[in-house]
Protein backbone atom coordinates (compact mmCIF):
# COMPACT_ATOMS: atom_id res chain seq x y z
CA UNK A 1 0.00 0.00 0.00
CA UNK A 2 1.00 3.84 -0.04
CA UNK A 3 0.84 6.07 2.43
CA UNK A 4 -1.06 9.30 1.68
CA UNK A 5 -1.44 11.43 4.60
CA UNK A 6 -1.75 10.66 8.54
CA UNK A 7 -3.95 13.08 10.75
CA UNK A 8 -2.52 13.39 14.72
CA UNK A 9 -5.27 14.07 16.59
CA UNK A 10 -4.60 15.17 20.39
CA UNK A 11 -7.72 14.30 22.48
CA UNK A 12 -8.54 14.55 25.86
CA UNK A 13 -11.15 12.19 27.48
CA UNK A 14 -12.38 12.92 30.97
CA UNK A 15 -11.90 9.80 33.41
CA UNK A 16 -15.02 8.75 35.54
CA UNK A 17 -12.36 9.19 38.42
CA UNK A 18 -8.67 9.96 39.32
CA UNK A 19 -6.35 7.07 38.59
CA UNK A 20 -3.63 7.15 41.08
CA UNK A 21 -0.38 5.56 40.65
CA UNK A 22 3.34 5.45 42.49
CA UNK A 23 3.75 7.98 39.32
CA UNK A 24 0.78 10.29 38.80
CA UNK A 25 -2.73 10.92 38.91
CA UNK A 26 -4.79 11.87 36.43
CA UNK A 27 -8.45 12.79 36.32
CA UNK A 28 -7.86 13.34 31.65
CA UNK A 29 -6.80 10.77 29.43
CA UNK A 30 -4.68 13.25 27.33
CA UNK A 31 -3.73 10.85 24.07
CA UNK A 32 -2.58 11.57 20.75
CA UNK A 33 -4.08 9.45 17.78
CA UNK A 34 -2.60 8.08 14.29
CA UNK A 35 -5.19 7.94 11.62
CA UNK A 36 -3.68 6.65 8.55
CA UNK A 37 -5.17 7.54 5.09
CA UNK A 38 -3.41 4.67 2.12
CA UNK A 39 -4.09 4.18 -1.37
CA UNK A 40 -6.55 0.86 0.02
CA UNK A 41 -8.00 2.66 3.11
CA UNK A 42 -8.08 4.23 6.65
CA UNK A 43 -6.52 2.56 9.50
CA UNK A 44 -6.22 3.99 13.67
CA UNK A 45 -4.31 3.84 16.02
CA UNK A 46 -3.98 5.10 19.70
CA UNK A 47 -0.72 6.17 20.95
CA UNK A 48 -0.05 4.49 24.48
CA UNK A 49 2.49 7.65 25.65
CA UNK A 50 1.17 9.54 28.53
CA UNK A 51 1.14 13.49 28.44
CA UNK A 52 4.34 13.67 30.34
CA UNK A 53 7.34 11.79 30.34
CA UNK A 54 6.53 9.66 33.60
CA UNK A 55 5.48 5.95 32.98
CA UNK A 56 8.36 6.09 30.39
CA UNK A 57 10.32 8.67 28.92
CA UNK A 58 7.78 9.08 25.88
CA UNK A 59 5.25 11.77 25.96
CA UNK A 60 2.50 13.00 23.52
CA UNK A 61 3.43 15.49 21.68
CA UNK A 62 7.09 14.40 21.54
CA UNK A 63 5.65 11.34 20.15
CA UNK A 64 3.74 13.58 17.56
CA UNK A 65 7.03 15.77 16.59
CA UNK A 66 8.94 12.22 16.00
CA UNK A 67 6.15 10.98 13.92
CA UNK A 68 5.83 14.67 12.01
CA UNK A 69 9.63 15.29 11.88
CA UNK A 70 11.17 11.58 11.11
CA UNK A 71 8.63 8.81 11.00
CA UNK A 72 6.46 9.83 8.41
CA UNK A 73 8.82 11.32 5.54
CA UNK A 74 10.39 7.98 5.43
CA UNK A 75 7.27 6.01 5.21
CA UNK A 76 5.74 8.09 2.39
CA UNK A 77 9.03 7.59 1.19
CA UNK A 78 8.46 3.89 0.36
CA UNK A 79 5.40 4.58 -1.56
CA UNK A 80 4.05 1.06 -3.10
CA UNK A 81 6.65 -0.91 -1.00
CA UNK A 82 4.61 0.07 2.49
CA UNK A 83 3.32 -2.87 4.17
CA UNK A 84 2.83 -3.05 7.96
CA UNK A 85 5.59 -5.69 8.38
CA UNK A 86 7.71 -3.01 6.43
CA UNK A 87 7.66 -0.25 9.09
CA UNK A 88 9.66 -2.14 12.21
CA UNK A 89 12.48 -2.18 9.95
CA UNK A 90 12.33 1.32 7.73
CA UNK A 91 12.23 2.90 11.28
CA UNK A 92 14.97 0.82 12.86
CA UNK A 93 17.45 3.30 12.90
CA UNK A 94 15.22 6.24 15.28
CA UNK A 95 16.75 5.22 19.13
CA UNK A 96 13.68 4.49 21.18
CA UNK A 97 10.19 6.23 20.73
CA UNK A 98 8.60 2.99 20.72
CA UNK A 99 4.90 4.14 21.60
CA UNK A 100 5.25 6.30 18.31
CA UNK A 101 6.33 3.25 16.23
CA UNK A 102 3.90 1.46 17.42
CA UNK A 103 0.96 4.29 16.75
CA UNK A 104 2.17 4.37 13.32
CA UNK A 105 2.46 0.73 12.97
CA UNK A 106 -0.52 -0.10 13.97
CA UNK A 107 -3.09 2.13 11.87
CA UNK A 108 -1.19 0.89 9.21
CA UNK A 109 -1.81 -2.45 10.23
CA UNK A 110 -5.75 -1.53 10.47
CA UNK A 111 -5.47 -0.20 7.40
CA UNK A 112 -3.98 -3.23 5.73
CA UNK A 113 -5.93 -5.23 7.51
CA UNK A 114 -8.96 -3.70 6.73
CA UNK A 115 -8.55 -3.94 3.10
CA UNK A 116 -8.32 -7.95 3.22
CA UNK A 117 -11.24 -8.15 5.30
CA UNK A 118 -9.13 -9.55 8.13
CA UNK A 119 -9.48 -9.12 11.89
CA UNK A 120 -6.62 -8.27 14.02
CA UNK A 121 -7.55 -11.79 15.98
CA UNK A 122 -7.32 -14.16 13.36
CA UNK A 123 -3.86 -12.04 12.10
CA UNK A 124 -2.16 -12.36 15.47
CA UNK A 125 -3.28 -16.03 15.61
CA UNK A 126 -6.14 -15.66 18.53
CA UNK A 127 -7.37 -18.89 20.08
CA UNK A 128 -10.33 -17.54 22.22
CA UNK A 129 -13.49 -15.28 21.32
CA UNK A 130 -13.23 -13.64 24.53
CA UNK A 131 -11.39 -12.72 27.09
CA UNK A 132 -11.32 -12.73 31.06
CA UNK A 133 -10.95 -9.16 32.41
CA UNK A 134 -8.80 -7.95 35.14
CA UNK A 135 -8.96 -4.66 36.53
CA UNK A 136 -6.42 -2.17 37.70
CA UNK A 137 -7.41 -0.54 40.80
CA UNK A 138 -5.71 3.02 41.60
CA UNK A 139 -3.85 4.53 44.99
CA UNK A 140 -6.66 5.91 47.04
CA UNK A 141 -6.71 8.46 49.39
CA UNK A 142 -8.20 5.59 52.19
CA UNK A 143 -8.78 1.95 53.28
CA UNK A 144 -12.28 2.58 53.17
CA UNK A 145 -12.56 3.71 49.81
CA UNK A 146 -10.21 1.42 48.24
CA UNK A 147 -12.82 -1.29 49.53
CA UNK A 148 -15.79 0.21 48.06
CA UNK A 149 -14.02 0.41 44.33
CA UNK A 150 -12.85 -3.37 44.92
CA UNK A 151 -16.50 -4.22 46.04
CA UNK A 152 -18.16 -2.98 42.93
CA UNK A 153 -15.15 -4.07 40.34
CA UNK A 154 -16.09 -7.44 41.65
CA UNK A 155 -19.53 -6.75 41.89
CA UNK A 156 -19.27 -6.20 38.27
CA UNK A 157 -17.85 -9.58 37.44
CA UNK A 158 -13.97 -8.75 37.15
CA UNK A 159 -11.96 -11.72 37.44
CA UNK A 160 -8.75 -10.38 39.04
CA UNK A 161 -7.89 -7.26 40.85
CA UNK A 162 -4.32 -5.45 40.42
CA UNK A 163 -4.16 -3.21 43.31
CA UNK A 164 -1.51 -0.33 42.47
CA UNK A 165 1.40 -0.03 45.26
CA UNK A 166 3.79 2.29 46.60
CA UNK A 167 5.64 2.77 49.74
CA UNK A 168 3.34 3.44 52.51
CA UNK A 169 0.69 2.01 50.41
CA UNK A 170 1.27 -1.55 50.24
CA UNK A 171 1.02 -4.40 52.95
CA UNK A 172 -2.08 -2.83 54.82
CA UNK A 173 -4.27 -2.37 51.88
CA UNK A 174 -3.09 -5.88 50.24
CA UNK A 175 -3.77 -7.23 54.01
CA UNK A 176 -7.35 -5.78 54.30
CA UNK A 177 -8.27 -6.75 50.86
CA UNK A 178 -7.38 -10.44 50.90
CA UNK A 179 -8.56 -10.82 54.36
CA UNK A 180 -12.04 -9.21 53.10
CA UNK A 181 -12.48 -11.42 50.10
CA UNK A 182 -10.73 -14.64 50.62
CA UNK A 183 -8.08 -16.78 49.16
CA UNK A 184 -9.57 -17.81 46.12
CA UNK A 185 -9.58 -13.73 44.91
CA UNK A 186 -6.96 -13.54 42.31
CA UNK A 187 -4.87 -10.70 43.39
CA UNK A 188 -1.78 -9.13 42.16
CA UNK A 189 0.04 -5.67 42.62
CA UNK A 190 2.07 -3.31 40.91
CA UNK A 191 4.28 -0.58 41.73
CA UNK A 192 5.39 1.13 38.90
CA UNK A 193 9.07 0.86 39.72
CA UNK A 194 8.39 3.00 43.40
CA UNK A 195 10.69 0.63 45.24
CA UNK A 196 14.86 0.05 45.03
CA UNK A 197 16.89 -2.85 46.08
CA UNK A 198 16.91 -1.86 49.91
CA UNK A 199 12.93 -2.54 50.13
CA UNK A 200 13.32 -6.47 49.41
CA UNK A 201 12.35 -6.80 52.91
CA UNK A 202 9.21 -4.93 52.98
CA UNK A 203 8.58 -6.52 49.59
CA UNK A 204 9.02 -9.76 51.33
CA UNK A 205 6.37 -9.33 53.96
CA UNK A 206 3.60 -9.68 50.65
CA UNK A 207 4.62 -13.38 50.36
CA UNK A 208 2.02 -14.19 53.36
CA UNK A 209 -0.75 -13.14 50.71
CA UNK A 210 0.18 -15.28 47.81
CA UNK A 211 -0.22 -13.04 45.18
CA UNK A 212 -0.71 -13.84 41.17
CA UNK A 213 2.09 -11.64 40.93
CA UNK A 214 4.36 -8.03 42.09
CA UNK A 215 4.51 -6.27 38.77
CA UNK A 216 7.47 -4.02 38.38
CA UNK A 217 8.79 -3.40 41.57
CA UNK A 218 12.14 -1.13 41.36
CA UNK A 219 13.54 0.34 38.29
CA UNK A 220 13.01 -0.64 34.90
CA UNK A 221 17.15 -0.67 34.26
CA UNK A 222 17.75 -3.31 37.05
CA UNK A 223 17.03 -6.03 35.13
CA UNK A 224 19.38 -7.69 37.83
CA UNK A 225 17.84 -6.34 41.10
CA UNK A 226 14.72 -8.21 39.47
CA UNK A 227 16.64 -11.11 39.39
CA UNK A 228 17.81 -11.14 42.60
CA UNK A 229 14.39 -9.91 44.36
CA UNK A 230 13.08 -13.07 42.42
CA UNK A 231 15.29 -15.29 44.18
CA UNK A 232 14.61 -13.74 47.49
CA UNK A 233 10.62 -13.91 47.43
CA UNK A 234 8.08 -16.32 46.72
CA UNK A 235 5.49 -14.23 45.15
CA UNK A 236 6.47 -14.52 41.28
CA UNK A 237 8.02 -10.86 39.78
CA UNK A 238 6.05 -9.88 36.28
CA UNK A 239 8.42 -7.27 34.49
CA UNK A 240 6.03 -4.37 32.73
CA UNK A 241 8.35 -0.83 32.39
CA UNK A 242 11.48 -3.31 31.46
CA UNK A 243 10.19 -5.05 28.70
CA UNK A 244 10.72 -3.08 25.53
CA UNK A 245 11.54 -5.93 22.94
CA UNK A 246 11.35 -9.60 22.56
CA UNK A 247 15.63 -9.46 23.54
CA UNK A 248 15.12 -8.11 26.55
CA UNK A 249 12.44 -10.18 27.25
CA UNK A 250 14.65 -13.15 26.58
CA UNK A 251 17.23 -11.80 28.77
CA UNK A 252 15.17 -10.98 31.54
CA UNK A 253 13.87 -14.81 31.04
CA UNK A 254 17.55 -15.90 30.94
CA UNK A 255 18.84 -13.93 33.78
CA UNK A 256 15.37 -14.75 35.99
CA UNK A 257 14.58 -11.07 36.38
CA UNK A 258 11.00 -12.14 34.81
CA UNK A 259 8.73 -14.79 36.10
CA UNK A 260 5.45 -13.68 34.27
CA UNK A 261 5.49 -10.53 31.35
CA UNK A 262 3.21 -7.97 31.32
CA UNK A 263 2.93 -7.25 27.20
CA UNK A 264 1.84 -3.97 26.59
CA UNK A 265 2.00 -3.18 22.50
CA UNK A 266 2.59 0.54 23.21
CA UNK A 267 5.11 0.03 25.23
CA UNK A 268 7.52 -2.14 22.57
CA UNK A 269 6.81 -0.87 19.39
CA UNK A 270 3.53 -2.35 18.42
CA UNK A 271 1.94 -5.69 17.80
CA UNK A 272 4.59 -7.39 15.82
CA UNK A 273 6.98 -6.96 18.24
CA UNK A 274 4.05 -7.83 20.92
CA UNK A 275 3.54 -11.07 19.09
CA UNK A 276 7.32 -11.45 18.83
CA UNK A 277 7.40 -11.28 23.31
CA UNK A 278 4.35 -13.88 23.17
CA UNK A 279 6.38 -16.36 21.12
CA UNK A 280 9.82 -16.31 23.35
CA UNK A 281 7.84 -16.09 26.30
CA UNK A 282 5.89 -18.97 25.16
CA UNK A 283 8.84 -21.40 24.20
CA UNK A 284 10.02 -20.49 27.93
CA UNK A 285 7.62 -21.58 29.76
CA UNK A 286 6.26 -18.24 31.11
CA UNK A 287 2.88 -16.91 31.96
CA UNK A 288 2.02 -13.87 30.17
CA UNK A 289 -1.01 -11.07 30.03
CA UNK A 290 -1.74 -7.86 28.35
CA UNK A 291 -1.70 -4.66 29.81
CA UNK A 292 -2.94 -1.47 29.21
CA UNK A 293 -2.24 2.60 29.07
CA UNK A 294 -6.27 3.30 29.88
CA UNK A 295 -6.75 3.12 26.34
CA UNK A 296 -9.77 4.16 24.86
CA UNK A 297 -11.78 1.58 22.60
CA UNK A 298 -9.40 2.37 19.54
CA UNK A 299 -6.67 0.98 21.50
CA UNK A 300 -8.62 -1.87 23.35
CA UNK A 301 -9.90 -3.29 20.50
CA UNK A 302 -6.28 -4.07 19.56
CA UNK A 303 -5.49 -5.16 22.67
CA UNK A 304 -8.25 -7.61 23.19
CA UNK A 305 -7.28 -9.38 20.16
CA UNK A 306 -3.82 -9.46 21.06
CA UNK A 307 -5.34 -10.85 24.60
CA UNK A 308 -6.87 -14.03 22.78
CA UNK A 309 -3.26 -15.23 21.65
CA UNK A 310 -2.76 -18.92 23.31
CA UNK A 311 0.15 -17.75 25.41
CA UNK A 312 -2.22 -15.17 27.39
CA UNK A 313 -3.02 -17.70 30.51
CA UNK A 314 -3.62 -14.63 33.15
CA UNK A 315 -6.08 -12.03 32.76
CA UNK A 316 -5.28 -8.63 31.57
CA UNK A 317 -5.92 -5.07 32.27
CA UNK A 318 -8.43 -5.23 29.50
CA UNK A 319 -11.04 -4.06 31.23
CA UNK A 320 -14.48 -2.43 30.06
CA UNK A 321 -14.99 0.95 28.19
CA UNK A 322 -16.68 1.45 31.71
CA UNK A 323 -14.26 0.97 33.75
CA UNK A 324 -12.57 4.65 33.15
CA UNK A 325 -14.85 6.40 30.99
CA UNK A 326 -18.01 7.71 30.97
CA UNK A 327 -18.32 7.68 26.64
CA UNK A 328 -15.42 5.87 25.08
CA UNK A 329 -14.55 6.78 21.64
CA UNK A 330 -16.21 3.79 19.81
CA UNK A 331 -19.01 1.35 20.60
CA UNK A 332 -18.20 0.70 24.35
CA UNK A 333 -16.27 -2.71 25.28
CA UNK A 334 -18.71 -4.37 27.91
CA UNK A 335 -17.84 -6.99 30.81
CA UNK A 336 -19.95 -10.06 30.22
CA UNK A 337 -19.24 -13.06 32.92
CA UNK A 338 -16.40 -11.42 33.47
CA UNK A 339 -15.05 -11.48 29.92
CA UNK A 340 -14.86 -8.98 27.19
CA UNK A 341 -15.59 -10.43 23.55
CA UNK A 342 -12.68 -9.77 20.99
CA UNK A 343 -13.71 -7.59 18.60
CA UNK A 344 -13.79 -10.13 14.47
CA UNK A 345 -14.53 -7.31 12.16
CA UNK A 346 -11.93 -6.51 9.65
CA UNK A 347 -8.82 -4.28 11.79
CA UNK A 348 -9.40 -3.59 14.80
CA UNK A 349 -12.88 -4.13 14.35
CA UNK A 350 -14.48 -0.81 15.81
CA UNK A 351 -14.66 2.49 14.46
CA UNK A 352 -14.34 6.09 16.07
CA UNK A 353 -18.04 7.57 16.46
CA UNK A 354 -16.76 11.05 15.03
CA UNK A 355 -19.08 12.78 16.96
CA UNK A 356 -17.43 11.78 20.26
CA UNK A 357 -14.06 12.36 18.34
CA UNK A 358 -14.96 15.93 17.98
CA UNK A 359 -15.94 16.11 21.55
CA UNK A 360 -13.02 15.02 22.89
CA UNK A 361 -10.19 16.34 20.05
CA UNK A 362 -8.09 19.52 21.06
CA UNK A 363 -6.52 19.45 17.71
CA UNK A 364 -6.17 17.81 14.63
CA UNK A 365 -2.84 17.87 12.30
CA UNK A 366 -2.83 16.92 8.83
CA UNK A 367 0.61 15.28 7.42
CA UNK A 368 0.40 14.59 4.05
CA UNK A 369 3.41 13.13 1.64
O1 LIG B 1 1.74 0.02 34.87
O2 LIG B 1 0.19 -1.11 34.01
C1 LIG B 1 0.67 -0.02 34.29
C2 LIG B 1 -1.85 2.68 33.40
C3 LIG B 1 -1.02 3.67 32.91
C4 LIG B 1 0.34 3.46 32.93
C5 LIG B 1 0.86 2.27 33.42
C6 LIG B 1 0.03 1.27 33.89
C7 LIG B 1 -1.35 1.50 33.92
C8 LIG B 1 -2.30 0.55 34.49
C9 LIG B 1 -3.71 0.51 33.96
O3 LIG B 1 -2.04 -0.18 35.41
C10 LIG B 1 -3.82 -0.33 32.77
C11 LIG B 1 -5.14 -0.19 32.06
O4 LIG B 1 -6.18 -0.50 32.64
O5 LIG B 1 -5.14 0.22 30.88
MG1 LIG C 1 2.41 -1.90 35.16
Amino acid sequence: MKLEAVELIRLNVPLKSAFRTSFSSVNMHEVVWAHAVTDVGEGWAECGANDRPDYSSEYHTGAMAVLREFMLPDLFKLNNDLTAESVAPTLEWIKGHRMAKAAIETSLLDAQLRSTNTSFASYLGATKDRVPAGVSVGIMDSLDELMEYVHSYLDQGYMRIKLKIEPGWDYDPVKLVRETFGPDLLLQVDANTAYTRNDFDLLKRLDEFNLLLIEQPINEEDMLGHAKLADYIETPVCLDETIISADIARDAIELGAAEIINIKPSRVGGYLESKKIHDVSVAAGIPVWCGGMLETGIGRAANLALAAMPGFTLPGDTSASSRYFETDTTEPFVLVDGHITVPTGPGIGVDPIPEIVDRYAVSREWIKA
